[in-house]
């Protein structure tokens, strides 16, 4: 008589999930967190699930685990695709170690605009004069691989709430890299405490192979959103998807929080 039950484990999940979606719903019409496009790809909707509830579920900028010094690793360089092949990239750029032999002083600089009130371009001397963090996190690659290393920069939110100013309606924050890999991320992972623009990894200066000059960590997220070679940054107040340079195009999720 197993299927004249009424509490079969098939309704009871069911009653569960639509229970626990429920007040998911209620306690999401109760934030102002949006939720990023779905991209029309029925696959997409698990980012969407994940973000919700990371969002709602996690205390909004809670810290994540920080090393000490005898737990760095050796951290393999990766790259994502044919694109380190290209002669232009950093890589195989000599111009990168032109700039790199010369403390990166001629480099053209880290652009911030968009959705700010004082758009403008840091050299890196000025990235360094922020006051910085030193931070020792676990990088997770969605490859299968994950290393220890110790990152030094300026958090992101030094930058864009106390130099160039939010402007109300700054919602995302899109990052240009020179080898064409352009993502975004949202203001409650921009903002967080341990998001830095680094420039410095295991005590001295970031090497071009990670990303020198000034790469993003994005520690609450898989290592595809640390990105390397940062150009330009741009704030907006819609998710822009950084299209056939972008990881969704790309084939992964636009929120990969863990
Ligand atoms: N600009 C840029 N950033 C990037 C990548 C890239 O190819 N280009 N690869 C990403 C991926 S998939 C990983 S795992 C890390 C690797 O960082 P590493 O080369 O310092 O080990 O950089 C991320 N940031
Ligand atoms: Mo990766």
């Amino acid at each position: 008589m197993k299927n004249g039950r009424l509490f079969t484990r098939r309704n009871l999940l069911l009653a569960g999930a639509a229970a626990a979606g429920g007040l998911l719903w209620g306690r999401w019409s109760n934030t102002n967190v949006e939720l990023p496009p779905t991209y029309g790809h029925i696959l997409r909707m698990g980012d969407n699930l994940t973000y919700a509830a990371h969002r709602l579920l996690l205390p909004g900028q809670s810290m994540v685990r920080e090393y000490r010094r005898c737990d760095i690793s050796s951290f393999p360089v990766i790259f994502l695709d044919d694109r380190f092949l290209k002669p232009d990239h950093p890589m195989n750029n000599n111009q990168f170690r032109a700039w790199q032999a010369n403390g990166f002083a001629d480099w053209p600089g880290l652009r911030v605009e968009g959705l700010v009130a004082r758009p403008r371009t840091y050299s890196l001397a000025e990235l360094k004069r922020f006051r910085s963090r030193t931070q020792i996190t676990r990088h997770t690659c969605e490859e299968g691989w994950s290393a220890i290393g110790e990152w030094t920069g300026v958090p992101l939110w030094r930058v864009l709430e106390e130099d160039v100013g939010l402007l109300p309606e700054a919602r995302y924050v899109t990052f240009y890299c020179t080898d064409d890999y352009d993502d975004s991320i949202d203001m409650l992972d921009a903002l967080h405490p341990q998001t830095l623009l680094a420039y410095g990894m295991n005590g001295r200066d970031l090497s071009v192979p990670h990303g020198a000059p000034v790469r993003l960590r994005v520690e609450t997220q898989m290592g595809y959103k640390s990105m390397k070679y940062v150009d330009r940054i741009e704030v907006t107040s819609e998710l822009d998807d950084g299209g056939e340079n972008g990881n969704i195009q790309n084939g992964w999720s636009w929120y990969a929080g863990i």
